[in-house]
């Protein structure tokens, strides 16, 4: 059975969400507030590493100096006590409505100088607290109506944005970057960067492209009916997973913020192998925080709050502990091999070939027995079916 958490899993959460009261579009708070120091200390006793924030988490909106400073220095005294780091800090441009049309893409330019200002402002709060990676989720930066948004100029809007604050993040000397955070839909109808590949893109358009990766959460790619392992393996592949958000979603439909695991839990499986171990054939894996962004149910008090929060570091644990005996299956490895999962490490082209030498073996195409080829089984099935008793405990 699994250990218990300890700092050394690196596992974090926002205070936002063991702190959700439960408020939805349908129903009021179900929980009582939850003060941030009690939080951290609550966190560090099962066995987090980590916490993150949004300014306002910690800060009420249009707070007066005095206010922000009192609510920082207890937060620290907090960290100070436990021992709990801030590996990431992010903004809140969503909440208040000041930012109903968004934040660095609001039609209104007052608007977006306001959001950049509140940034900037965070950003150094971030580097103050030995943040290492400033998440930015741009749940606002959308739309519901296509002839409101001109989606051209706003994505100038967002570039500028990134840019400005990659060039202040530079000239200050902090040792701090930025993680995009996508996701389809939810608060708006349709939102910027919907994806990782939309985010990957974009990323590559920046002035300061080194500086900027992911922060992709499991729910949003499959609130777009994507493969959040896909998605890691190309983030990774490309050196731009630097964060991400674990949780768990059933499906295509509203955001969920289930427990991980408590969705797809056999994509949750292949994604803590991909982290923990990197691909089959040497691809890297990943040695950041595992940050948890869920949402304690509107159905459970704030005893099942704790209940939840521990809930996740038990899952991810227990499935690195599956995974582990995955990896180390002699007939995990047989059959691996026998559906060339790692053939597929191996060049198409010898060493030195090029088209040339390709066109001239005859053995790539004129001697090819497409049929018989065409006969042969990769056994995939028999390979997924030992996942499944791994994931069982049944091997
Ligand atoms: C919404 C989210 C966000 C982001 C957060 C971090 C409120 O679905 O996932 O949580 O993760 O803003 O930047
Ligand atoms: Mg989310
Ligand atoms: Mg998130």
């Amino acid at each position: 059975m699994a250990s218990r958490p300890t700092p050394a899993d690196k596992f974090s959460f926002g205070l936002w969400t063991v702190g959700w009261q439960g408020r939805d579009p349908f129903g009021h708070a179900s929980r009582a507030p939850l003060d941030p120091v009690e939080s951290v200390h609550r966190l560090a006793e099962l066995g987090a590493y980590g916490v993150t924030f949004h300014d306002d988490d910690l800060i009420p909106f249009g707070a007066d100096a005095a206010t922000r400073d009192a609510q920082i220095a207890r937060f620290r005294k907090a960290l100070d006590e436990t021992g709990l780091v801030v590996p990431m800090v992010t903004t809140d441009l969503f909440q208040h409505p000041v930012f109903k049309d968004g934040g660095f893409t609001s039609n209104d330019r007052d608007v977006r100088r306001f959001a950049l200002r509140k940034v900037l402002r965070n950003v150094d709060l971030a580097a103050e607290l030995g943040a290492k990676t400033f998440v930015m989720w741009g749940g606002r930066e959308g739309g519901e109506y296509d002839v409101a948004k001109d989606v051209q100029a706003a994505l100038e809007r967002y570039r500028e944005a990134v840019d400005l604050l990659c060039q202040y993040v530079i000239d200050r000397g902090y040792d701090l970057r930025f993680a995009l955070e996508p996701k389809p839909n939810e608060p708006r109808g349709d939102i910027l960067l919907p994806t990782v590949g939309h985010a990957l893109a974009f990323i590559s358009t920046l002035a300061h492209s080194e500086r900027v990766g992911l922060n992709p959460e499991v729910g949003h790619e499959q609130m777009a009916g994507l493969n959040f392992v896909h998605g890691i393996a190309q983030a990774l592949w490309q050196g731009k997973l630097f964060h991400i958000d674990l949780n768990g979603q059933r499906g295509v439909k509203y955001d969920q913020d289930l427990v991980f695991g408590h969705g797809d839990l056999l994509n949750a499986f292949a994604l803590v192998d991909l982290l923990e171990h990197g691909g089959p054939n040497g691809g890297p894996g990943y040695d950041g925080p595992r940050h948890f962004d869920y949402k304690p149910s509107r159905t459970e008090d704030i005893d099942g709050v704790w209940v939840s929060a521990a809930a996740n570091m038990r899952t991810y644990l227990l499935l690195k502990e599956r995974v582990a005996a995955f990896r180390a299956d002699p007939e995990v490895a047989e059959a691996m091999a026998a559906s060339k999962v790692t053939e597929l490490g191996v060049p198409t082209l010898g060493g030195g070939e090029g088209y040339a030498e390709l066109l001239a073996d005859p053995a790539a195409f004129e001697e090819f027995d497409a049929d018989a080829v065409a006969a042969r089984g990769f056994g995939f099935i028999r390979l997924n079916q030992l996942a499944v008793e791994h994931v069982l405990g049944a091997r």
